[in-house]
């Protein structure tokens, strides 16, 4: 039985990938934060009792910090693949907490390397490390490629341009098969609540229950290459599969702009937003409502008006550098690892969308009963 290590087990992709490899027979251990509450949300739903017998999901208290801790539970359970997911992974948050992004996103890469190296590991353990399309940055050439320069343009850029080269370094220089994905972004019903799609399908789902009025966004113009997470985690396994230890970038292909996923998000739950006005003052505004749409959704039209905003710029949502345009060439991942997504933008746009009106009537229903639910706050 293969054993993997998956840090940072309870995000969006750990969440996936667990999922996935458990699936595929491995026998994987979770790195966990300690935190006050459980937040294992994303993964309860793989808990195994560990009285049991056949248990093959087991977490373990850690953090990319603290390299003792990593040391000894990689000596422990003797991998045969790591995946590094683990990272304070907000790039505007990354503008508050500089220091702790670099040491968390760049420096605990390296702590993984050296856990492997002093445990004379180099030979039998793999390992993936979470590479971005951050890396970037500031456009130098469209698509962007294994080959396109990199320029970095906020402190989790910088951080993982630092984890991107020291994952090539220990490779080359010590025979480790370390691989950089260097990933573009990827979303899903799962996806932290605070970056923009997500933010996005669950404001439109509440204003289409008359939950929320006004859904406030920073940079409406950025385009991202948005794939669905399923995929990409499905990539990562790739990757360590294959004979010779590569990078590899992730993506669809297309790019789409902010305000697009916004459209496109509400579309879904029958109402057609139009965008006017310029930077700061530019604002969406209902200009159609599909009612029939509306009412297969057990929507009540009658909570929405036409000419009303729904959306509207705070500049304290804009990054003091912006990436302005991420578009991935996937060429070398879908002719040399047979990677092939199976969503494409609608597709992930209505998985969300959906999953969220869900949650939201749930919410929405618990309240009226008088219990206190989801946290709303950004
Ligand atoms: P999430 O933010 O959803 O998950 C990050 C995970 O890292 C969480 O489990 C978090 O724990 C954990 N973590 C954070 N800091 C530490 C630490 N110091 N020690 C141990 N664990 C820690 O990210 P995603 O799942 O979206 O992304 C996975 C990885 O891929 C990240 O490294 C991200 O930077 C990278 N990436 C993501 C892309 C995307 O579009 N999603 C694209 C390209 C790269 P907790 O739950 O306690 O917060
Ligand atoms: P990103 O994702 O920075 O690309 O990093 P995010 O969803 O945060 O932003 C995407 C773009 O949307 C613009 N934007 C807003 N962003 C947020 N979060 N909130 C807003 O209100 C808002 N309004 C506009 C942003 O300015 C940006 O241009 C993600 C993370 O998962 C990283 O860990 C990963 O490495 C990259 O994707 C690839």
């Amino acid at each position: 039985m293969k054993v993997a290590l998956i840090t940072g087990v309870t995000g969006q992709d750990g969440a996936y990938l667990a999922e996935f490899l458990l699936k595929k027979g491995y026998f994987v251990h979770g790195l966990k934060r300690r935190s006050s509450l459980f937040n294992t949300d994303r993964i309860d739903h793989l808990y195994q009792d560990q009285h049991e017998q056949n248990v093959h999901f087991k977490l373990h208290y850690g953090d990319l910090t603290d390299s003792t801790n990593l040391i000894r539970i990689i000596q422990e359970i003797q991998p045969d693949e790591i995946y590094n997911l683990a990272a304070m992974s907000h790039v505007h948050v990354s503008f508050e907490m500089p220091e702790y992004t670099a040491n968390a996103d760049g420096i605990g890469t390296l702590r993984l390397l050296e856990a492997i190296r002093i445990l004379g590991l180099n030979n039998k353990t793999k390992i993936y490390q979470a590479s971005t399309s951050e890396l970037y940055g500031l456009v130098q050439a469209v698509p962007q490629s294994e080959t396109t320069p990199f320029y970095p343009r906020s402190p989790y850029a910088v951080a993982k341009m630092y984890a991107y080269w020291i994952t090539v370094n220990y490779r080359e220089a010590y025979g480790m098969f370390a691989c950089n994905g260097i990933l573009f972004n990827h979303e899903s019903p799962l996806r932290g609540e605070t970056f923009v799609t997500r933010k996005i399908t669950r404001a439109a789902a509440k204003i289409a229950l008359g939950l929320q009025t006004c859904l406030y966004l920073g940079n409406l113009s950025a385009q991202r290459d948005w794939g669905h997470a399923k995929d990409y985690i499905e990539a990562m396994w790739l990757i360590l599969q294959q004979e010779k230890p590569e990078d590899f970038v992730i993506a669809t292909g297309v790019t789409t702009a902010v305000r697009d996923f916004v459209r496109m998000s509400f579309a879904e739950l029958g109402i057609e937003i139009e965008f006017s006005g310029k930077d700061e003052n530019e604002k969406g505004v209902i200009v159609g409502l599909d009612v029939e749409l509306l009412k297969s959704l057990g929507l009540d039209q009658h909570k929405l008006f036409l000419g009303t905003t729904v959306v509207r710029v705070d500049p304290k949502y804009f990054r003091p550098t912006e990436v302005d345009l991420l578009l991935g060439d996937p060429t070398k991942s879908k002719t040399q690892l047979g990677w092939q997504p199976k969503y494409n933008l609608p597709a992930l746009v209505q998985d969300m969308v959906i999953s969220d009106l869900q949650l939201m009537k749930k919410d929405e229903y618990l309240n009226k009963g008088g219990f206190t639910t989801l946290n709303y706050f950004e």
